[in-house]
């Protein structure tokens, strides 16, 4: 479904659900990560694009004053949400996400308008590529459209990660809720964790296409394992004795080896490594230098699976059957993108020999796990945006 008529298919849920006309629709878009995993939290280079799948949200001023109603079109479930006073955790849970983000509006002084909404959201939930973000994201653009006060974007992108933290329990970075409010249409957005400045790479080169393929094996970032990674990078910073791994060099983390647990060691390595890797690859893109991208690509899924160990069986099951398919099947690089644990790889390849390239993948991966993957070609989209008000 392309964006408007998703916007449209949920004007007319809303007009279906509360008898009238949306006032406002907007739209967020989910992500996926060309390289830069797990780097975010560690200050240093990530390289995601917005992809074509988006969460959408149709609304109108509510005739309850104080609360927000918020219709689930797919799954026909309501979070009813009482905005009168300081917002809080609730039910049902995916209704946090939303709460999240009113509460951090609240807590710039924002007053919370009474609202009507219809919502639907085509990222795939749990597939790595920032269901989540996207969501709040939405919201927090929902609120801008409803009260007509736009916020600066990497604000915007901040609330949106402190409501994450506190109302979804994930420790997580910078990365998903920035590409989700700052994505440009046909552009790659290089970010700088440290310092959120940011470079938009042109990705317009029509000879090459970037595949998402959903391993549909659901991941979880709330079970322990995102944060526990996070806590050995730090503890690795402070053995080395820098701020951030940003700050730490190849050499320095050999010369701290023996200070450190080999897990933490092996954490380490893949970040500075990756880091290193991200800035390499935006070079590569900038030239299109295709098969040198590629190779970053692989580099860092190998590191992933093993020195930070974020990766599973299916994940490296599809980036096998990539390798094997290999240059001469279009196939430049592949790599699991996102957290991790499950979820989504992403291919660079040649834009011809796409729907070969799907078919093959598909046809292994179900030979391989049993498991039916869900794969799509996106281009490079644009971040959040007020469609209507
Ligand atoms: C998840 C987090 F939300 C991001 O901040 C990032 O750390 C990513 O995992 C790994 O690169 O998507």
């Amino acid at each position: 479904m392309t964006l408007k008529e998703l916007a449209a298919h949920v004007a007319a849920e809303f007009q279906q659900h509360y008898g009238r006309a949306p006032r406002w629709i907007v739209a967020a878009p989910g992500r996926v990560n060309v390289i830069g995993e797990h780097t975010d939290y560690n200050d240093g280079f990530v390289l995601p694009m917005a992809i074509e799948r988006y969460a959408v949200m149709a609304a109108d001023a509510a005739a309850t004053p104080g609360r927000i109603s918020v219709y689930d079109t797919h799954f026909k479930e309501s979070a009813v949400i009482d905005v009168a006073g300081p917002v809080t955790k609730g039910q049902p849970k995916w209704s946090n996400y939303i709460r999240g983000v009113l509460a951090g509006f609240q807590q710039r002084g924002q007053k919370i308008p009474a609202l009507d909404v219809a919502f639907m959201s085509t990222v795939p939930l749990g597939g790595g590529l920032s269901s989540s973000a996207a969501l709040e994201v939405c919201t927090a653009t929902l609120i801008e459209a409803a009260t007509g006060k736009a916020i600066d974007p990497v604000e915007k992108a901040l609330l949106a990660q402190k409501a994450e933290h506190e109302f979804a329990g994930v420790p997580c970075g910078i990365m998903d809720q920035f590409i989700s409010a700052l994505g440009r249409e046909g552009h790659l957005l290089l970010l700088d964790c440290r310092t959120r400045q940011t470079e938009l790479v042109p990705m317009s080169d029509p000879s090459v296409a970037l595949l998402v393929v959903n391993t549909n094996v659901k991941h979880e970032l709330g079970s322990g394992e995102y944060a526990k990674r996070r806590a050995e990078c730090e503890q690795a910073a402070k053995i080395i004795g820098v701020k951030s791994l940003r700050d730490a060099t190849p050499e320095q983390l050999e010369q701290a080896k023996d200070k450190m647990s080999e897990v933490v060691y092996r954490r380490a390595r893949h970040v500075i490594g990756e880091i290193e890797r991200t800035t390499h690859a935006a070079e590569g893109i900038r030239q299109s230098n295709w098969p040198t991208v590629g190779q970053f690509m692989y580099a860092s899924h190998y590191a992933l699976r093993d020195d930070y160990e974020v990766s599973c069986k299916e994940l490296d099951a599809v980036v096998a059957i990539a390798e094997n398919i290999g240059a001469r099947g279009g196939v430049y690089g592949c790599r699991m993108t996102g957290g991790g644990f499950g979820g989504c790889c992403v291919a660079l390849v040649k834009a011809g020999a796409v729907d070969a390239i799907t078919q093959t993948i598909a046809t292994e991966y179900q030979a391989k796990t049993g498991i039916a993957a869900a794969i799509f070609a996106s281009r490079p989209a644009a971040g959040a945006t007020i469609i209507k008000g």
